[in-house]
């Protein structure tokens, strides 16, 4: 007779392939023993540790999609969407350090960069020597970004760049600065290094999500950038965008991974906890949250690797990334604070850190497209009406 796996109850481990299986243990081993010791002090303190890019480097774990020849594991987007599972599952934070690195930053000079540039920049950023960041989303510009203000004018060698980036992940402690601005009006990309004049990166402090990744601005005054900098192969929002297909596809994993640790948290603390002389778990109400969870998990893992059989053979739309990126978001952050809630007043300490997935996943379900915009991506495309203008 079959055996129900709880924490698996559709088998999506059955459909991993062995090296896909390697990498997840991979990535699980090293988010355990590395990142979750580091995590409470972190996320108390506000602090990011900047030895966790080396290390992940080490391990393969930036860029991983990218050809062996620039320093990259050359794995499948599946074992991309395994690592981000394994890392959220600690912190969305850590997750975000990963993901812009690899999909927002090599990526574009992959898929868009002079032969040039990808000696210059992948290498480095595959070993996380150098830390790259995505300047896309503007003070006035978040959801639209075509509003953008930012402006490059072509002067003696290259371009002189105005304009400033607000909410950029990893800013303050980047090396290389992947910048969307116009030129005559249309959207490019410049590859920018933090020794260049006229650009600094402003810490954004106070937040109360993502604690232990550094959110900053990026201030642009009278930036010379010189003409190899610019992104040769890509003009329009496709570009950024191309790039936000991969990091949202790795969000849609990633969040589903911490709402796992929420869920497996609430099981183990309800087992623990008796009240009314008995263990909390015993109760209807507690039993139907934990089959809620399990169901929606269980299903939106089998939907992210789908969508990672797809892209790796070239064949996911856009909107469908939309669609699991939406889900996971939405899902994981209902998950998370109903685990909160399980937990009584225990809840609200980072000590069982459930609290802080919930704060985490506000943000994780705002970025990279927030849950409403991504249903307006969804509606336009069954509907063929954009609600958009
Ligand atoms: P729209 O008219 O839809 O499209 C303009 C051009 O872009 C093309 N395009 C895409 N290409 C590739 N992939 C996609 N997903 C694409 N979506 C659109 C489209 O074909 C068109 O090309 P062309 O050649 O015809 O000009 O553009 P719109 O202005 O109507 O945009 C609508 C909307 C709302 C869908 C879009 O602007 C949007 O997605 N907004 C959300 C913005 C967003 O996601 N920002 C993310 C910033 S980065 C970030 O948050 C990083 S957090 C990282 C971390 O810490 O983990
Ligand atoms: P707005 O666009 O002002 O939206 C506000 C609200 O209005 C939302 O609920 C939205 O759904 C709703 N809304 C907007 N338009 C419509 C509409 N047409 N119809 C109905 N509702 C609508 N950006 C980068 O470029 N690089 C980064 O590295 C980066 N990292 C980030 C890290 C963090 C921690 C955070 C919080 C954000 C980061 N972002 C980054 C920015 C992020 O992508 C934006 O916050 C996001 O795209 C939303 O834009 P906004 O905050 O300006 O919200």
């Amino acid at each position: 007779n079959p055996i129900f796996n709880w924490q698996d109850p559709l088998a999506l481990n059955s459909l991993l392939h062995e090296d896909e299986k390697l990498i997840l243990d991979v990535a699980h081993e090293y988010s355990q023993q590395k990142l979750m010791p580091r995590i409470l002090c972190g996320n108390r303190d506000e602090y990011f540790d900047r030895d966790i890019l080396h290390e992940m480097g080490e391990l393969g774990l930036l860029g991983s999609t990218l050809p062996q020849q620039y320093g990259c594991a050359e794995a499948n987007h599946v074992s991309y969407g395994l690592i981000a599972r394994e890392i959220e599952r600690v912190d969305s934070g850590y997750r975000s350090a990963m993901s812009v690195q690899s999909s927002l930053v090599m990526f574009p000079i992959y898929a868009f960069g002079s032969e040039a540039q990808r000696q210059r920049y992948l290498p480095k950023l595959a070993r996380g020597e150098w830390v790259g960041c995505f300047g896309l989303t503007e003070p006035n510009s978040g959801s639209d970004p075509a509003s953008m203000l930012t402006q490059a004018k072509e002067v003696d060698g290259g371009y002189c760049l105005n304009g400033s980036k607000m909410w950029i992940t990893n800013s303050p402690i980047a090396d290389v600065f992947v910048i969307w601005g116009k030129l005559n009006g249309v959207i490019r990309g410049f590859i920018l290094e933090k020794n260049m004049q006229g650009v600094s990166a402003p810490k954004i402090e106070g937040k109360f999500s993502l604690r232990a990744s550094v959110t900053g601005e990026v201030v642009m005054q009278d930036v010379f950038v010189p003409t190899e900098n610019i992104l040769p192969h890509v003009e329009g929002l496709k570009g950024p965008f191309s790039c936000l297909n991969k990091a949202r596809y790795g969000i849609a994993w990633g969040s589903l991974g911490a709402a796992e640790f929420c869920w497996h948290q609430a099981r183990q603390y309800c087992l623990d906890r008796e009240q009314f002389s008995r263990p909390l778990a015993a109760n209807q109400l507690i039993q139907k949250k934990l089959a809620d969870m399990q169901t929606e998990i269980s299903i939106g893992l089998l939907a992210c690797l789908q969508a990672g059989r797809m892209m790796d053979a070239n064949a996911l739309p856009p909107e469908a990334i939309s669609l699991i990126k939406r889900n996971s978001c939405g899902k994981a952050l209902d998950i998370a604070r109903t685990a909160r809630d399980m937990h009584g007043a225990n809840g609200i300490s980072d000590e069982f850190h459930v609290i802080r997935h919930v704060l985490n996943l506000e943000a994780v379900n705002t970025y990279e497209g927030t849950h409403d915009v991504h249903a307006l991506i969804l509606g336009r495309a069954q509907t063929g009406l954009s609600a958009f203008v």
